[in-house]
């Protein structure tokens, strides 16, 4: 199997280039479910230990189902199938440009959730047109038992967060064991307090978030995998965008800086949606970090993975 992988903004890719299973034909969509469906053993053995990590998002490219678009792809990490992913979809671009598929301009990707706008900008640096991102509760009081009362906004920017600026800790690399711990256990309250996303869809990503120094706000985001963001999150401060105009704190066209929990950045921009929403723009930057064969010998004990928690 054919792998190329990359970093955005210190944030994992992995793209399978070829040697992936055959998932028929028809949209995006109805492939990536039969790969959630009939080949999670596949999907397994690329992003768990020992050839991959928690951290790791797989892009696996397909043919696109819609002719204007320049790859289909479908995104999972050690959990599942991902609709969308901002860091991978940047690392994604900056691998189609390494292959020679696409040049600087404006190209589109078929994902799962649908089609997504992407602007090459240079070698190694894009900006992706997300999908329509919107708040669904404000202000969800909830009692985290070990760590007391957090308030924060549930909100969707293709994956679902609970959004927080409630936590004690500075979001800075030497307090990721407690930020980690602490947006477990607001996970954890959320789903016995019962609090879901749109058609009961479970709240997989938290965000505390706090103002910093060189941007508009720095984030610590805890991943479904209980790893956490090492880039801004692409989805979440598109959920963060779509709560700041719902409130009326940031308006369209203006730029907002995100910067991540080790201080790498994005920039984002939105436009009003169709649907009362925000599509927001990320940009950011990634880089090839190697081009690899993936070996799976018949006697290894973990061809599969080493099963993840
Ligand atoms: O950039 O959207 C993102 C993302 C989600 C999970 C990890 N990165």
């Amino acid at each position: 199997m054919r792998v190329i992988d990359s970093h955005t903004e210190g944030e994992p890719t992995r793209v399978i280039v070829s040697g992936g299973p055959d998932l028929g034909s028809g949209a995006v969509a109805l492939r990536a479910e039969c790969l959630a469906r009939d080949h999670a053993p596949f999907c397994a053995s690329v992003v768990r230990e020992p050839r991959g990590s928690a951290a790791l998002v797989a892009a696996l490219l397909v043919a696109p189902s819609q002719p204007d678009c320049a790859a289909g792809v479908i995104y999972f990490n050690t959990v599942g199938n991902l609709g969308m992913c901002g860091h991978a979809s940047i690392g994604t671009a900056i691998t189609l440009a390494h292959m020679g598929r696409i040049g600087v301009g404006m190209h589109k990707l078929e994902t799962p959730v649908g089609v997504v706008s992407i602007e090459l900008h240079s070698d190694h640096e894009a900006s992706i047109t997300n999908v329509e991102s919107y708040r669904l509760h404000k202000d969800v009081r909830l009692d985290v038992p070990g760590l007391g009362q957090v308030t924060g906004d549930i909100a969707w920017g293709g994956n679902w967060f609970f959004i927080t600026r409630d936590l004690p800790w500075a979001l800075h690399p030497e307090n990721i064991r407690p930020l980690t711990d602490a947006t477990l256990l607001i996970r954890q309250a959320l789903q016995d307090q019962g609090w879901s996303g749109a058609n009961g869809a479970w709240i997989d990503h938290v965000i505390a978030l706090a103002p910093c120094k060189g941007a508009d706000a720095r984030n610590f985001v805890l991943c479904p995998s209980g790893s956490y963001d090492r880039s801004p999150c692409g989805t979440g401060t598109s959920a963060l965008l779509a709560c700041l105009a719902a409130d009326g704190q940031l308006d369209a066209g203006a730029t907002w800086v995100q910067q991540s929990v080790i201080g790498s950045t994005y920039r984002l921009t939105y436009v009003a949606g169709a649907n009362g929403g925000i599509i927001p723009t990320i940009r950011g930057r990634a880089w090839i970090t190697a081009k690899a064969d993936l070996h799976f010998a018949p006697s290894d004990p973990y061809a599969a993975g080493i099963p993840v928690a």
